[in-house]
């Protein structure tokens, strides 16, 4: 029988069940590959606010890391909310000691409410120590602008930025088009070439987890064999259609339906019902 690819989260927990390694864990049942987590961080949180946060010792983080690897193994990996420089080095030790590839660093900065999940003096580590191991590095555009230090806005900016993080050392840098006007256009750089991936734009409040989504759709992807762009692409094209189908949880930004392919049963607030109101301005993506 064919083995079926095994694939790890590096993230935190969203008790709102829609980012973190809830996402993650969702978007690889999904995606027909074997999910795996080390838990970094707890938050409290609901589709409004993170109300509470709770970093887990670096020890722990690298022990989940160890116990797996040494009995199941590990087909790609991803990191999402790593919270402090610590928990940035510790994975960035493992991941470099254990050769674990492919390696898809979403660089979570802020929840979609707003609240900080990797502390400021963090973003040094993320930058030097984590980047460099990426064979994908995703971030959205303020991400993009932290990361490079500079303002990433125009495409012309996004293709520079992505530049800028493969010369960090990063396999290849998809630079998200989400927090932008009209088209959702991602930018990929894989340090040969340059592609603009167009998207569609779906006016909706459910975009909650929809980056965590993305990077585990491509690790996912990757594990299962596809090329890079395949499964840039491939990720996006399972992420819109996750949008499109979001049904209403909760009162603010809800989670993305990361099973539309599997459930029968129609949902009632599915795409156009009333709590599907335009994206607010700066979010999303
Ligand atoms: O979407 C980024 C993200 C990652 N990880 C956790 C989160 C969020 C956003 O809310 O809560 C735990």
């Amino acid at each position: 029988m064919e083995r079926v690819p095994t694939v790890l989260t590096i993230a935190g927990s969203d008790s709102g069940g829609g980012a973190g390694i809830q996402a993650d864990l969702k978007t690889f049942s999904a995606l027909e590959v074997f999910g795996m987590s080390a838990l970094t961080a707890i938050t409290a949180q609901n589709t409004r606010a993170v109300t509470a946060v709770f970093e887990l010792p670096p020890e722990i983080v690298a022990a989940q890391i160890d116990a797996i690897v040494a009995d199941i193994g590990v087909d790609a990996a991803k990191t999402g909310m790593l919270a402090s420089s610590a928990l940035v080095r510790v994975v960035a030790a493992r991941v470099r000691e254990r050769g674990i590839r492919p390696f898809i660093v979403d660089p979570v900065m802020v929840a979609k409410s707003g609240d900080r999940l990797l502390r400021e003096d963090a973003v040094a580590a993320l930058r030097e120590e984590l980047v460099p191991l990426a064979t994908v590095v995703t971030p959205n555009l303020p991400e993009a602008e932290v990361l490079v230090g500079r303002s990433v806005q125009t495409l012309d900016e996004m293709r520079v930025a992505a530049e800028a993080i493969v010369r960090l050392g990063a396999g290849c840098a998809v630079v998200k088009g989400g927090h932008r006007q009209g088209e959702p256009i991602d930018v990929f750089f894989d340090g040969a070439q340059h592609l603009e991936i167009p998207g569609r734009r779906i006016v909706t409040t459910s975009t909650h987890g929809t980056g965590d989504t993305f990077a585990s759709a491509i690790a996912a992807l990757l594990a299962r064999g596809f090329g890079l762009e395949d499964a840039v692409r491939g990720a996006k094209e399972y992420l819109t259609l996750a949008i499109e189908h979001a049904y209403p949880i909760g009162h603010g930004h809800g989670p993305v339906h990361h099973f539309w392919k599997w459930w029968m049963t129609p949902k009632s607030g599915a795409p156009g019902a009333p709590n599907q109101e335009p994206v607010a301005e700066g979010r999303g993506g």
